[in-house]
């Protein structure tokens, strides 16, 4: 690990990030911390879960190219225009991304890549990789994560999507394990959830039917231990993806979501066709499906990791039970004892939640395990609205004393009242 290569300017004007040089403006709000974790690279390190879970999926999907080392810093075209996201959708906001500076971010998702991926030439392809949302922190919420994109197109001209190619792919695909999976599916395609006015239905069905089976398939695989697994489709919506789904699945009694998925926005593939080299253009002639996964919701399930913090341990006690490789259940070690620090405040004009979760990380780091609104309240006759946070601190290897607690509950104290302009009780 070659630590953080990040270097603020004296000025405070630019920041440098692997090598490049990029201005800071209002919308920066990326901090050295969230920055640090560009280096980490956890998808890569041969025994660290997030790695094995990618490893067994590339397995699955052996005809596909992985695409594995496309760097996190993108611009807000490759993250939302590029992907029809328009310019007032909500997942924009200043409040959920990492901007550098108001035209560059830290990718929310691997579909920033997907025009990249099909100008490498691949028509199947796996993009692993760190992404980066301001979030709430509590055991299964942290501002980094790790997604898996897939895609692959087809000749759109029919009859060359033949039935018979499709079931040659899905036989390829297709586990040879005994086990049953239960497939609940009762999505409609309607004005909704349409297919596109430039697919024809004749190619956009087998292209459907070959997506779901071939997430079916993979999920098969990856939990061939559960005797009976109940998987679910729900419909749902992205702007680059018509028709679009979420696919669950029954985990210890609840339904989790895995990934979203669908038919790829035809002008995606027409975008990438106009600056392939290749003789033939992509454009209108091919169709496809993509789907992206969270590597961590798979991990935490297939793995048992009670944390989410756990993955970015630097402990033994962690790393050294995924050596094999394998998928297991991991043996937790014991917790340490929690520290437990409530603050109550003043707002000001404004309030974000994510702003003051952003505050506490950048103090804490991984020290803190969650933070919860525990009262809110407005003040009958001064009209000002009060509320208290408990933030719970613990560490994943080691006790934590009172007095380095109470050092950086002031520091987070201080900070909060400093940069969200709020007045401490
Ligand atoms: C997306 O990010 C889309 N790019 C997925 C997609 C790709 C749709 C291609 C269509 C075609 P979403 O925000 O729902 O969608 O995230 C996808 C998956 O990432 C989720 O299903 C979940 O498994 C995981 N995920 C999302 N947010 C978090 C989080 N805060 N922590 C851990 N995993 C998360
Ligand atoms: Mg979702």
């Amino acid at each position: 690990d070659r630590g953080p290569s990040i270097v603020v300017d004296k000025q405070g004007s630019a920041v440098h990030i692997n090598g490049q040089i990029y201005s800071l403006d209002s919308w920066s709000n990326v901090t050295p911390g969230i920055l640090a974790k560009t280096t980490r690279k956890l998808h890569l390190h041969p025994s660290h879960p997030i790695s094995i879970i990618r490893s067994h999926i590339e397995n699955h999907f052996a005809t596909f190219k992985p695409l594995n080392n496309y760097h996190p810093v993108v611009t807000t075209r490759q993250n939302f225009d590029d992907l029809y996201i328009p310019v007032d959708h909500p997942s924009r906001n200043i409040s959920d991304n990492y901007y550098i500076n108001q035209t560059t971010m830290l990718r929310a998702h691997t579909s920033a890549h997907q025009l990249q991926g099909l100008r490498s030439g691949a028509s199947k392809f796996l993009i692993s990789g760190d992404v980066y949302r301001r979030d709430e922190i509590d055991a299964s919420h942290y501002p980094v994560f790790h997604q898996m994109e897939g895609f692959q197109y087809f000749d759109m001209s029919v009859p060359s999507i033949t039935a018979d190619q499709v079931n040659a792919d899905i036989a390829i695909q297709t586990p040879t394990i005994a086990n049953k999976i239960h497939t609940f599916d009762d999505t409609v395609i309607n004005v909704r959830n349409p297919i596109q006015s430039s697919h024809p239905i004749e190619a956009a069905m087998p292209v459907i039917a070959h997506l779901k089976h071939s997430l079916n398939s993979m999920v098969r695989m990856l939990f061939h231990d559960e005797p009976d697994l109940q998987v679910k489709w729900v419909d749902a919506y992205f702007p680059f993806t018509s028709p679009s789904w979420e696919m669950e699945v029954l985990y210890q009694g609840k339904w989790l979501e895995l990934c979203g998925c669908g038919v790829v926005h035809q002008g995606i593939m027409n975008a990438a066709g106009e600056n392939l080299l290749s003789a033939i253009s992509i454009q209108d002639y091919k169709i496809g499906w993509a789907f992206g996964f969270g590597l961590e919701r798979l991990a935490m399930v297939l793995f048992d990791i009670p944390d989410i913090r756990l993955f970015w341990s630097q402990d033994p006690r962690f790393l050294d039970q995924f050596a094999g490789g394998k998928i297991f259940k991991f043996q937790p070690f014991s917790k340490y004892p929690p520290c437990i620090k409530d603050m109550s405040f003043w707002l000001g004009e404004e309030w974000n939640e994510n702003n003051f979760c952003s505050v506490v990380r950048e103090v804490a780091g991984d020290i803190v395990e969650d933070v919860k609104k525990i009262d809110d309240f407005v003040h009958s006759k001064t009209n000002k609205r009060s509320m208290c946070y408990r933030i719970v601190y613990r560490s994943m290897d080691r006790n934590v004393t009172n007095e380095e607690i109470n050092n950086i509950q002031e520091v987070v104290r201080n900070q909060v009242q400093e940069k969200l302009g709020v007045e401490l009780r």
